[in-house]
């Protein structure tokens, strides 16, 4: 039976995508282990799934073998019966001058003919069903050798990694970096290098991309490890939602260099219109501090100070406690506001949650943009992509970026902190 081969063979695919994939020393390679998932090749990953599918197949097939066996056995004790009786009712008619007996036996024989005959239907059956399984497994295993072919080394559907490195983006801007795309940077105290998006614009400013919202592709209601080491697809093209991790977006913020580090946060609504906000000094402190956001200073922006906090009119005190400076980072398992309650659990995403929030960039897509309580679910609280200095709480944004540069060379190419323009929200 071919089974065993079969799985073998599968093991030895399995091994050689699995090597292809993690190989860290080449930079046009994919690599799986950055907390990323199945960025890279989509190929591999579908044979994967059918090399996993294989073995149950096999099993089915097992099962349906042993089935068979077993109505075989029935059939073979059937067809002995009928023997048996055949013979019995000759020997009763010889011996037995009433024959009355020997009618019913000759009907019990009749029934047994007909049951022969509706096992020997059931018995077609399982060897039509074998034979098509059969074909189906030999073309599962054409289309792993063919997937295997296109995912021998190097994989052709990796994503493409630019040469350069750097401790971010800027730095690999500085060095002569102007495509936009993934890259490798490793920050003065991180232990290792790894891959961001970097945005890299016209006046050679290079931005390193940390969250970006689009098309609500990625569910961004994830639990603290996640959060910690990011999640979703980074895409050499800009086309792919992601949270780089908290645990890069510290290290990438506790620069050595003393240069503050700015984050500018864009924003695009609905109608195509694009707003941003500029924060000055921002860090993520440790994990032993629950990756507290600070921050020292708004620098500006149209979309208005929405971490600073918002008075909604509900209570005197919803500014104070809608503010974002200082708060630790809460994910549904690890809750670490100012409330009561549990923010991130009942607004479904990580944030640095107060009680809870005028800014929240992690919430739940709404296509559209509208939303009302009876939308946000089981809580009813706003739990939208939100930017309350721009948008009310119950419009969700439509897409989203949270990105780094240093103060230094956010105002290169003679433009001020103001400008109406930039680059990096892809055409949508
Ligand atoms: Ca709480």
């Amino acid at each position: 039976m071919a089974p065993s081969l079969l799985t073998t063979t599968g093991l030895l695919l399995l091994f050689s995508f699995a090597s292809a994939q993690t190989r860290g020393d080449n930079h046009a390679s994919c690599t799986l282990n950055d907390g990323f998932g199945m960025y890279c090749p989509t190929t591999c990953g579908v044979a994967d799934y059918m090399l996993r599918y294989i073995p149950s197949v096999e099993n089915d097939l097992d099962r349906m073998e042993n089935d068979l066996e077993t109505i075989a056995n029935l059939t073979q004790e059937s067809e002995d019966k009928v023997v048996y009786m055949k013979d019995s009712t000759t020997t009763a008619a010889q011996k037995n001058p009433y024959y009355k007996k020997s009618s019913d036996m000759l009907e019990d024989v009749l029934r047994f003919e007909r049951t022969i005959v509706a096992q020997e239907d059931q018995i077609m059956e399982l060897q039509n069903l074998i034979s098509s399984n059969e074909q189906r497994m030999t073309e599962l295993k054409q289309l792993s050798i063919q997937l295997a072919q296109q995912c021998s080394e190097p994989c052709k559907d990796e994503v493409e990694i630019q040469p350069t490195t750097g401790t971010d983006c800027q730095d690999i801007a500085n060095k002569g970096a102007t495509t936009s795309g993934l890259y490798f940077v490793k920050p003065a105290t991180s232990p290792e290098q790894f891959l961001v998006y970097c945005e890299i614009d016209e006046f050679g400013r290079g931005f390193t991309v940390i969250q970006r919202r689009r098309d609500g592709s990625v569910d961004f209601n994830k639990d603290w490890i996640q959060y910690k080491n990011g999640f979703g697809y980074l895409s050499p093209d800009d086309t792919t939602e992601f949270w780089l991790g908290n645990e890069k977006i510290h290290l990438l913020t506790a620069s050595l260099s003393g240069i503050p580090t700015v984050l500018r946060i864009e924003l695009v609504d609905w109608d195509g219109n694009r707003r941003y906000a500029d924060y000055t000094m921002f860090r993520l402190t440790p994990e032993a501090d629950n990756y507290r956001l600070t921050y020292g200073y708004y620098l500006g922006g149209d979309a208005g100070d929405a971490f600073a906090g918002f008075d909604f009119g509900d209570d005197p005190s919803d500014r104070f406690f809608t503010s974002h400076n200082g708060m630790q980072f809460s994910t549904h398992d690890k809750d670490n506001d100012k409330y009561d309650g549990n923010c991130a659990q009942q607004d479904g995403s990580g944030w640095w949650m107060n009680r809870c929030h005028a800014a929240h960039l992690n919430g739940k897509y709404y296509q559209g943009g509208r939303y009302t309580e009876k939308d946000a679910g089981e809580y009813g609280f706003d739990n939208g992509i939100i930017w309350v200095t721009w948008h009310n709480r119950w419009y969700s944004l439509k897409e989203t970026t949270m990105k780094l540069i240093p103060l230094s060379r956010l105002t290169a190419g003679g433009q001020q902190g103001g400008m109406k323009e930039f680059a990096g929200l892809g055409a949508s």
